[in-house]
């Protein structure tokens, strides 16, 4: 099932994920219903917060092919160094984008779709990619990163649209 994505600046966005307890039948099912909404959007990453979910499930694939989907369920970056900027975007920030600076290497620790623990070790695209999905998970958006003269802007910008609806 297509599930709708939040937009900024949607308070829900905000929220602060839970745990997975346990990755039973439901988890699985709200996985594979991410893993469709990232496809059909399409983004090469979705954060369970996105979707108005407030428990901690991350799906993405920066594959060319969109087939190398990772699931994280709990994700955990246990060591990071090193920086990269990368031009970010945001499926719930539409038509916006802007250089951030993050760790590029990183490693994770998390529970796939069948909650079994594994660790990955990620850099560039996917390491990027990774800690912008955690930081929705903590309700973080990108353009929380940037200065606060580009937030206002932001801010105007996404109000003069909401009046135009
Ligand atoms: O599709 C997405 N592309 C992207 C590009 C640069 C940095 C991060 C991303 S994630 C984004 C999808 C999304 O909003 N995930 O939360
Ligand atoms: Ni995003």
């Amino acid at each position: 099932m297509i599930l709708d994505i939040l937009k900024y600046p949607d308070k829900r966005l905000r929220t602060i994920a839970k745990p997975v307890v346990s990755v039973d039948e439901t988890i699985k099912q709200q996985v594979k219903d991410m893993f469709e909404t990232m496809y059909e959007a399409p983004g090469i990453g979705l954060a369970a917060t996105q979707v108005n979910f407030h428990q901690r499930i991350i799906v993405i694939d920066v594959s060319d092919q969109c087939n190398e989907p990772i699931c994280f369920i709990n994700p955990e970056v246990i060591e990071k160094s090193g920086e990269i900027q990368w031009e970010e975007g945001c499926l719930s920030v539409p038509d916006y984008y802007e250089n951030v600076i993050r760790a590029n290497d990183i490693k994770v620790q998390a529970l796939n779709q069948h909650g079994e623990t594994f660790e990955l070790e990620a850099s560039e695209m996917l390491s990027v990619c990774i800690q912008h999905e955690i930081d929705h998970l903590d309700g973080i958006l990108f353009v929380d990163h940037l200065s606060k003269l580009k937030q206002k802007r932001l801010k105007k910008k996404t109000e003069k649209k909401v009046k135009m609806l």
